[in-house]
């Protein structure tokens, strides 16, 4: 065996770590045990970089990033920071001379999961990709005590359980007391004339103590290690507070909503978004203090990023504590607030933008709602003498007794971006135009990415591995290199490697549905993969319609031909979303249909995975040969794990929505299934109301047929469930169109199974998918961030196009 300083290193701190905290030996340790061993040896080696880092933030007045997201996302943590310290390698090693199953210690890591999808763990990815390129750049959130609930299927019905993640304590957090902050809910506020001018004066109300829990954001090959902080709710000290008061207190941070679309305007919500802006803003403003500058300073030194508009109070609590605390006027106040924060939208869906009642506001933050007041006052004066009395009021923070948030957030911020081009099109065109007339300048776009690091190189290994010996490992730091594989793409020995590290990616996934669902899943096939939140406009509703197409084929025509497919699903609905719930119930029941009729079995399987998240990602994405990305186009901002599943040789089949688009542009349309109705043809038919829903069902009768199958109990045990979808495309006409795309779909999903046959051919477009991948890092994304929005530096080599 080979011996290596660094392995005898790690093992000894690993073996010692073991004793020093549980008192054990190797051999008589948990998984747990050897778990949290190890990663407390990785958090010793983390902390002394990050306590440098911020040294050096603090020795150089580095102007600082704060990304507010009311979500983050990390997965396991343990991986990804072994990768980033290089010491990956060497502890797969080690773990190998010490006989452990390195796997099962790795799982041992609960996965957190403070986030609902793409939103979530886009924050995370960025987390990742900072410190990478050497930004200075922080994550700001909530420490919610349970995150997103852990799913089950009991007879194919999503059931719910909590995610008690903290059981066993977080490894990599550090309690911050000297850090806490006070947040001020409710009572009476007053303005009171004294001799620095209009005061408030605060009755009653709450006060709650915000303590932060720091994480390490190690960067990748550097030294740098940035922070992430998510707030915790508590009794402030000396508060005498009953039962039921700290449980309203501690409630605030208790739960993640589990709902990424619907407004849903509850009080405890509103709470949760002030709690960690309000918590944010003022840490900040009190450190920017105590480091000798001036608030008119707060612009050069700060840049705050809010993550859509659940943070959107920063601007009117920011206006609070340069009025009320520090006696700025409105103006130079206003103008502080502005040149400090920038604002993403992530959704074009009318549902999921975020408006609060003005009466529930009022009574929670009523000195913001005040300034808010205000804002809005100034914001009419200001544009109705040019733009006119009815563009003031659509574009007003307070109209119809709501706050918009998405309005407040245009205003009070010097930019908007979109996470991909269509989207941003968009936001000008329709959903923020008023804005981008009054302040065309302040809009962009910043296309999402991803990170590598996670996707490819920890989850993938051996395909990163395999990429290194054609190109060299110079394109895990400037991802854009790895279109030089394009000059691989006539190497056979090389395609046929390709397609062998695919096979194992296969079989480990085959391996651990057959483990943990009793299903053995045929690896030759296509693993046809779609993995994402349950919703109408994502349309796993289509996948399905394909689905049942090929099963009544194979029924009707034993010689009908159909490539042989495994369909796999993972999706989480909201717990209140009633029809994605029975979604889940009908493609359950259609998987059960499926693989136990000996008939159609060899031709298509279907499963659907439990628990979705990052961990499962990890595993499903690497196997997947294609990439189903068929939302309504004009509906999905951007999507990320279509970038995610390209990076691992997944063809899309897609339509022209989101970030698709780029994708198929980068990869070229011969390497990528595109189908269905652009945008405008989707506008269209809104203007037009010309859509008929029922019309494609009379004139189709394979659809047909599909349709009836869903109430004519031909699948089994879907009564009520299957009259609802057929309800929702039939009575209700279909708002996503799913049967304007159906035909389009089967017959792109017919000339794919063709396609796949070839499999040299295949593996090439799947080559040509891995090499334009590089774009898409989130490296890219955060540096034009750095660029255009926050204005600090970063070391991301600008690349040639
Ligand atoms: C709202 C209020 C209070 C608490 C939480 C929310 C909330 C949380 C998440 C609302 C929406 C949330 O997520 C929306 C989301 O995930 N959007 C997705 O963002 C991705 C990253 O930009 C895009 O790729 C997806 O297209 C977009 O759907």
């Amino acid at each position: 065996m080979q011996q290596n300083d660094t392995v005898t290193q790690l093992k000894q701190e690993f073996l010692d770590s073991l004793e020093a905290h549980f008192a054990v030996s190797l051999a008589d340790a948990t998984d747990l045990q050897r778990y949290q061993a190890l990663a407390a040896v990785v958090k010793q080696k983390i902390a002394t970089k990050w306590r440098r880092t911020k040294e050096d933030y603090r020795d150089t007045g580095a102007k600082q990033v704060y990304y507010f997201s009311i979500e983050f996302l990390p997965g396991r943590y343990l991986r990804a920071n072994l990768l980033n310290l290089g010491l990956l390698a060497d502890t797969e090693q080690m773990m190998t001379e010490l006989d452990v199953d390195f796997t099962a210690v790795m799982e041992a890591e609960v996965d957190q999961g403070l986030g609902n999808g793409g939103l979530g763990r886009l924050a995370s990815d960025f987390m990742d990709a900072m410190p990478s390129i050497a930004l200075v750049g922080n994550g700001n959130g909530i420490r919610y005590r349970y995150g997103l609930f852990r799913q089950a299927f009991i007879n194919g019905y999503q059931v719910e359980y909590p995610d008690d993640w903290l059981k066993n304590d977080d490894v990599w957090e550090v309690r911050q007391d000297d850090e806490a902050q006070v947040v001020h809910y409710g009572g009476n506020v007053y303005l009171q004339d004294t001799p620095d001018g209009l005061r408030p004066v605060y009755d009653g109300g709450l006060d709650v103590l915000a303590v932060p829990y720091d994480t390490g954001m190690v960067g990748a090959d550097n030294d740098v290690v940035n922070t992430l902080r998510l707030w915790s709710a508590e009794v402030p000290e000396g508060v005498k507070a009953s039962v039921s008061e700290r449980s309203v207190i501690e409630s605030i941070s208790g739960e993640l909503y589990p709902d990424d679309s619907n407004e849903e305007g509850r009080r405890l919500r509103l709470r949760q978004e002030y709690f960690f802006s309000s918590a944010g803003v003022q840490n900040i403003i009190k450190h920017h203090l105590a480091d000798g500058y001036s608030l008119h300073a707060l612009p050069f030194q700060v840049a705050i990023h809010i993550n859509d508009t659940h943070p959107t109070v920063v601007i009117p609590e920011m206006m609070r504590i340069l009025l009320d605390e520090h006696g700025l006027g409105w103006e130079e106040a206003w103008g502080i607030t502005t040149r400090t924060v920038s604002y993403t939208n992530h959704t074009l869906l009318a549902e999921a933008l975020e408006r609060w009642s003005q009466d529930l506001f009022a009574q929670e933050l009523p000195r913001l709602f005040q300034l808010i007041q205000e804002i809005d006052r100034h914001h009419r004066v200001s544009v109705a003498s040019e733009h006119g009395e009815d563009f003031a009021w659509r574009t007003s923070p307070l109209q119809d007794g709501q706050v918009h948030m998405a309005r407040l957030a245009a205003i009070g911020s010097h930019a908007i971006n979109g996470v991909a081009p269509l989207h941003s099109q968009l936001l000008q065109d329709k959903v923020l135009h008023d804005f981008y007339i009054l302040w065309p300048a302040k809009f962009s776009n910043k296309t999402n990415g991803i990170t590598h690091r996670r996707y490819m190189h920890a989850a993938n290994e051996s395909l990163s591995a395999l990429i290194d010996t054609k190109i060299g490992r110079d394109w895990r730091k400037l991802p854009k290199d790895i279109t030089k594989l394009r000059d691989f793409n006539m190497d056979e020995a090389f395609l046929r490697e390709l397609a062998v590290v695919k096979r194992q990616n296969k079989q480990r996934l085959a391996d651990w549905v057959s483990h943990n669902m009793g299903i053995d899943i045929n690896v030759d096939a296509i693993f046809d993969v779609q993995i994402k939140r349950l919703h109408a406009y994502k349309r796993q509703l289509l996948h399905l319609l394909g689905i049942l197409t090929d099963y009544l084929a194979l029924k009707h025509d034993a010689n009908a031909y159909v490539a042989p497919r495994v369909h796999i699903f993972a999706a989480k609905a909201a717990p209140s979303y009633h029809y994605a719930k029975q979604i889940i119930k009908v493609i359950n029941e259609v998987a059960n249909m499926v693989n136990n009729d000996p008939a159609v079995n060899d031709k298509m399987q279907v499963v659907f995975l439990p628990n979705y998240g990052v961990s499962l990602a990890e595993l499903i994405i690497p196997a997947a040969d294609v990439s189903e990305q068929i939302s309504t186009a004009g509906k999905e901002a951007s999507g990320t794990s279509n970038m995610k599943l390209m990076a691992n040789g997944a063809l899309q089949l897609a339509t022209m929505d989101g970030a698709n688009i780029d994708i198929i542009h980068a990869a070229g349309a011969e390497n990528a299934y595109a189908f269905g109705m652009d945008t405008d043809t989707v506008y269209k038919h809104y203007e037009q109301h010309d859509y008929s829903a029922w019309d494609i069902y009379q004139n189709n009768p394979k659809l047909h047929r599909v349709l009836d199958a869903l109430i004519d109990g031909t699948v089994p045990n879907v009564q009520e469930e299957g009259q609802a979808v057929f309800d929702s495309l039939i009575r209700d006409n279909d708002e996503y169109f799913v049967l304007g795309d159906y035909e389009s779909y089967v017959d792109t999903q017919a000339r794919l199974g063709q396609d796949y046959q070839n499999q040299q051919a295949w593996t090439r477009k799947s080559l040509a998918n891995i090499a334009a991948s590089g774009e898409f890092s989130a490296d890219y994304t955060v540096a034009a961030y750095a660029d255009e929005i926050w204005h600090v530096p970063h070391n991301l080599l600008a690349q040639q196009e």
